[in-house]
């Protein structure tokens, strides 16, 4: 089973500054968990990050008839790009959505989410175990399990 997972902007800055939002690991350390975890699964992971909408799209664009599943956290994109949710609509593998926080708990515009609508789910407020939450989820579903 081939798992992409893909980090939007500023993700690979994780652990510069507030550390009360996003926790005190670096991107590196994101990255290690999710690894650790799809190893333990015997799930091979594909992580990729981009601070580029259109680098984006074409990454989920490239995950169709290559990959399983897809784990996105679209960073700031969550709340403005169409573009993504219309790519993760158009290449039809099935999505779960990760956020360090809780966007619904913060600000207004945050609340507004575009990529949720072509997600079969969203884990939110869970910080980098939210990652390993995905993964679960998303091979069960794939095993037909949920
Ligand atoms: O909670 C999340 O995972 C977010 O997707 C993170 C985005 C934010 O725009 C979303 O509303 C929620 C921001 C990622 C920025 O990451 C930082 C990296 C270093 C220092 C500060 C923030």
């Amino acid at each position: 089973m081939k798992i992409l997972v893909i980090n939007g902007p500023n993700l690979n800055m994780l652990g510069i500054r507030q550390p009360e939002i996003y926790g005190s690991g670096s991107y590196k350390d994101l990255c290690d968990t999710v690894n650790k975890h799809a190893l333990s699964k015997g799930v091979d992971v594909e992580i990729y990050q981009s601070n580029f909408e259109g680098e984006i799209v074409e990454k989920i664009q490239s995950a169709y008839n290559t990959a399983d599943g897809i784990i996105i956290n679209p960073a700031a994109y969550t709340h403005t790009s169409v573009a993504i949710l219309d790519a993760l609509l158009a290449v039809k593998v099935p999505a779960v959505e990760v956020h360090l926080s809780d966007p619904e708990r913060r600000e207004a515009f945050r609340r507004i989410n575009y990529v949720k609508n072509a997600c079969i789910k969203s884990v939110c407020g869970k910080g980098t175990d939210g990652y390993k939450e995905a993964l679960d989820f998303l091979t069960d579903y794939i095993e037909g399990k949920r």
